[in-house]
């Protein structure tokens, strides 16, 4: 795992923990660079989160802007995931910066699906 970010923290975040297996967490996918689990606090029937390993990037317009790769990973991620989980039908969200609600700085997408998210839709 690279913390390589100008801004990394002295703590590792708890997203890094769980990469490293130091917090337990329903891990329903992981490759060489992507782990997803399910959300410890689930909005939605279906609730997990996608990870890169890497804590390089604190949001996703840092990820966009230095790896738009890996972030076309997360989203093939997150299909799966709902293809496997539910219908394949998502919504994909991402929480940048504190006033958004984003409580972790390790870029993260939430994926909801399950039941009918269209009550709520944006
Ligand atoms: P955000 O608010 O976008 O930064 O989302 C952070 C999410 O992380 C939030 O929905 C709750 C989840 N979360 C926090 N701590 C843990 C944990 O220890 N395990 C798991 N599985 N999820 C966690």
């Amino acid at each position: 795992m690279t913390r390589e970010y100008a801004g990394a923290m002295a703590e590792p975040t708890i997203f890094e923990r769980i990469v490293a297996r130091e917090i337990p967490a329903e891990i329903v996918l992981e490759d060489d660079e992507i782990i997803a689990f399910a959300d410890i606090a689930p909005k939605a029937e279906l609730h997990v989160l996608v990870v890169p390993k890497t804590a390089r990037y604190r949001d996703v317009v840092e990820l966009a802007a230095g790896d738009p790769d890996l972030l076309a990973a997360m989203v093939r991620a997150a299909k799966a995931i709902a293809l496997e989980r539910a219908d394949g039908d998502f919504r994909l969200v991402f929480n940048t910066g504190e006033l958004a609600g984003q409580t972790v700085f390790h870029v993260h997408a939430h994926v909801l699906a399950g039941a009918d998210l269209t009550e709520e839709s944006l």
